[in-house]
């Protein structure tokens, strides 16, 4: 009578754990499918490959995980106590090497993949009409020098450093190629143009981030870190610093916009008048 009752009890556990299972599976691969929380559309031409790169790896993840999530609802349901005794297996050596080189070849594969679009981003030569913006992470905020109508970026000293004076760079306006050297809190690029920013950082490590450029890089004292992309449609998005530099890094955000090239030359013109009206 004791064993009976037992055995009923224990098959109520395993029937609800491997309901829980099929249903956990379930509701996770509708999340995915359905893309309930997805990214935002990506505006760069390298943003679709790491999309599709991401699509590849979920795909194969995916089935892994619903294979293996579903094998154990069967697992727990085939296997539950019985009443019986219990049976030892050494496990199987064979099936051991085959799914771990299967694992390591879609791994490696993945990451062979993956490397043609990161060398892409990081290797490839600038091409010559690109548009080159230095940019400066500080506590707690995102600052951004354009070179101006010369195309040169002045002179910098660091004694000149003085955020609160709004000369965070350190220009030296004394020098003719940094008379004309744009710094403002936002970041505005042309459409459809090149654009390589140089990161760097006045004090500790921060992280430049766009989710719709699907690219985030370090920007760390004593480097200056290029990064490059085109953006291929205007809109206005956000920069934000993914790296926890402080008390203040929730603020640490900055306006990104895209424009087309007129509105671009337009906004140069007025911020330029404005540093000549208030040098
Ligand atoms: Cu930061």
């Amino acid at each position: 009578m004791q064993t009976k009752n037992r055995c009923a009890g224990s098959t109520a556990t395993a029937v609800i754990l491997a309901l829980f299972l099929v249903l956990f599976t379930l509701i996770t691969v509708y999340l995915f499918v359905s893309k309930t929380w997805w990214f935002p559309e990506s505006i760069t031409p390298i943003g679709h490959e790491i999309d599709a790169q991401t699509r590849r790896t979920l795909w194969l993840t995916g089935v892994v995980f619903v294979l293996s999530q579903l094998g154990l609802a069967w697992v727990v349901w085939r296997y539950r106590n019985r009443g019986g005794r219990a049976r030892y297996s050494h496990g199987n050596n064979t099936l051991e090497i085959l799914w771990t080189l299967a694992t390591a070849v879609a791994f490696i594969g993945l990451g062979v993949l993956a490397q043609f679009t990161w060398a892409k981003i990081h290797l490839a030569e600038p091409a010559t009409d690109t548009v080159v913006i230095e940019v400066l992470g500080e506590q707690f905020a995102w600052n951004f020098r354009y070179p101006g109508p010369d195309g040169k970026f002045g002179r910098t000293r660091t004694d000149l450093i003085n955020s609160g004076a709004g000369n965070p760079f350190g220009i030296d306006r004394s020098d003719p190629a940094a008379a004309d050297d744009i710094v403002v809190p936002i970041l505005n690029v042309p459409v459809n143009r090149p654009i390589e920013l140089r990161l760097r950082a006045k004090d500790v490590i921060h992280s430049f981030f766009v989710r719709e450029l699907r690219l985030k890089q370090d920007a760390v004292p004593g480097l200056e870190i290029p990064l490059r992309f085109v953006a291929e449609r205007t809109g206005d998005f956000e920069l934000v610093c993914t790296e926890l530099c402080g008390m203040g890094h929730q603020r640490m955000r900055a306006p990104f916009s895209v424009k087309t090239a007129a509105e671009y030359e337009q906004w140069l013109r007025d911020e330029l008048a404005l540093l000549q009206s208030n040098p």
